[in-house]
């Protein structure tokens, strides 16, 4: 059985089984602050600050694995110069300090595998499923095997939650989502996403289709471990044209497979803030 430990006060989750330690962190964004120069905007390199930090969670937690849960890179399709200089070295020092590597594909790591030591393992974006728990990193669907893990885990959208306190300042926070995940509607959507035309059980259908016992029920949203980021605030009210709800990004949040509703938000240090329904009412 392995045991799902969140960090205290880093963005990253430990799954911890008999012999294995392993580390999970998403949407480093490396190369984040060069696009800004197009703006005028110069800031120096923050990699070093995304390495120390690392540096002080594999000390901490002394991983044997270490999975990059997608967007390793910020800039999309090509690789920026400042990439070229940073991402091969990051990836060198973190190579002598754990033994496993492992990459999950996300939507900005267009050509990262040039960037990447041989030593380093790069999985598709349908994600990868690690004993109960399926990691992917929520740009694109999930393959429908991971259906069969208890919990998901993905990146993606950097989810923060904003409200203004009582004298109008305005917090934003990076935060956790843990969402209840609806297993019919998720099933549902992922045949539609598949062109399989569902018959009145979509779960009973898909787990036939795939030969697969589905099991997802547990839903978690991982804090961008790049704090430099803006992100996706989940708290606020969207509505869009016609009085309708505007909805997430990412294909899984879009379905309506994940009840966002009753989402509860952790700070990063642990501490329950309350559900996104309660902290909408804030913003
Ligand atoms: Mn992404």
């Amino acid at each position: 059985m392995l045991q799902l430990k969140p960090i205290r006060s880093f963005p990253a989750i430990l799954l911890q089984g008999e012999a294995k330690r392993i580390l999970v962190v998403a949407d480093l964004h490396i190369g984040w602050e060069a696009t800004l120069i197009e703006k005028g905007i110069h800031l120096p390199s923050q990699t070093p600050k995304i390495l120390a930090k690392m540096l002080r969670l594999i000390k901490l937690v002394r991983p044997t694995n270490l999975v990059f849960l997608g967007d390793v890179k910020h800039a999309i399709a090509r690789v920026k110069r400042e990439e070229w200089r940073d991402i091969p070295k990051l990836f060198e020092t973190l190579c002598e300090k754990v033994p496993n590597i492992q990459v999950i594909l996300g939507n900005h790591d267009g050509n990262l595998e040039a960037l990447l030591p041989q030593d380093v393992e790069i999985l598709p974006a349908k994600g990868t499923a690690i004993g109960k728990v399926g990691l992917f990193h929520g740009h694109a669907w999930p393959a429908p095997e991971l259906l069969q893990c208890r919990t998901l885990i993905t990146g993606h959208i950097h989810p923060m939650v904003a409200f203004r306190d009582p004298l109008g300042f305005r917090i934003t926070r990076q935060v956790w989502v843990r969402a209840p995940c609806q297993k019919a509607q998720l099933a549902r959507s992922l045949l539609k996403h598949l062109d399989i035309k569902s018959d009145k059980d979509s779960v009973a259908h898909l787990e036939r289709r795939f030969n697969i016992r589905t099991e997802a029920t547990h839903f978690f949203i991982m804090p961008s471990f790049n704090h430099f980021l803006g992100g996706q605030t989940v708290n606020k009210k969207r509505m869009g044209k016609y009085g309708r709800t505007r909805g997430f990004i990412g294909p899984i949040l879009r379905s309506k497979s994940v009840n966002i509703d009753s989402a509860e938000l952790f700070l990063l240090d642990g501490t329950f803030i309350g559900t996104v329904e309660q902290l909408r009412r804030l913003t």
